[in-house]
């Protein structure tokens, strides 16, 4: 095989303080950042959301396959749809259905911390929902047969550009995964071969919005890294 065509690569050179200044200053803005569950109705302009994903579609990924593909839903029909069908999956696994939870008890002692139901007004209330799909197959043309690798890291760090990018533009997220979600797939209009990764919501906080304070909670950086 033919070596590939290259292209020159450098980025501006930074003094150390101003390297460490600029790490420092987007930690802080990052550390801001919620999952919310309390949304207002308020507009968002489209163009963030269109930058944000753009800035997601930058992540590194598999064989330079981005393996992702990004469902906006504005319409109140569908957003509507979608909470139906993401509610009544979780009123299966918290057991609000009257049968056995579906999640272990464990699990649901974790999520006590968070005070989360089966109850997903989110849904709806928020202006977007972005349902992030992994692709399993495709390619970059989407061919829906070239194999692609490392799909759930990739989508995984690109949906982390995303948040951080919303964020960066003063909205709230919520990562939400409703268990299982095999029906976005549908709800979306998407391939088989597509697998949904997770809904991410997208507004400005309602006026009375809270997070639990268990998501202060952050592991410092001695416990969360070695140095070897
Ligand atoms: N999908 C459920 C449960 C849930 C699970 C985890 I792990 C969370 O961090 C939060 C929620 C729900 O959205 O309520």
């Amino acid at each position: 095989m033919k070596p590939p065509e290259t292209v020159p690569y450098s980025l501006p050179r930074l003094p150390d303080e101003d390297a460490i200044r600029a790490a420092r200053a987007l930690r802080d803005r990052l550390r801001q950042r919620r999952s919310c569950r309390h949304f207002s109705d308020e507009p968002v302009p489209r163009a963030v959301i269109e930058a944000a994903i753009e800035a997601a579609g930058s992540a590194p990924s598999g064989a330079n396959h981005q393996p992702w593909h990004f469902a906006v839903v504005a319409s109140p029909a569908r957003k509507r749809a979608i909470r139906r069908a993401a509610e009544a999956e979780e009123r299966r696994f918290y057991g609000e259905d009257g049968g056995d939870p579906r999640a272990s008890a464990e699990w649901l002692a974790a999520l006590g911390e968070l005070g989360t139901d089966a109850d997903k007004p989110f849904l709806e209330t928020a202006p977007f929902l972005i349902v992030v799909f992994a692709q399993r197959k495709g390619g970059i043309e989407e061919d829906g047969r070239t194999q692609n690798y490392y799909v759930n890291e990739s989508v995984g760090i690109a949906c982390g550009m995303l948040i951080a990018t919303l964020h960066e533009a003063g909205l709230a997220t919520l990562t939400h995964t409703p268990s299982p979600m095999g029906f976005l797939r549908e709800a979306c209009g998407r391939p088989e071969w597509e697998k949904p990764a997770m809904i991410v919501v997208v507004g400005h906080p309602g006026a009375s919005a809270t997070v639990p304070a268990h998501a202060l909670r952050k592991k410092p950086l001695e416990q969360m890294s070695s140095w070897l």
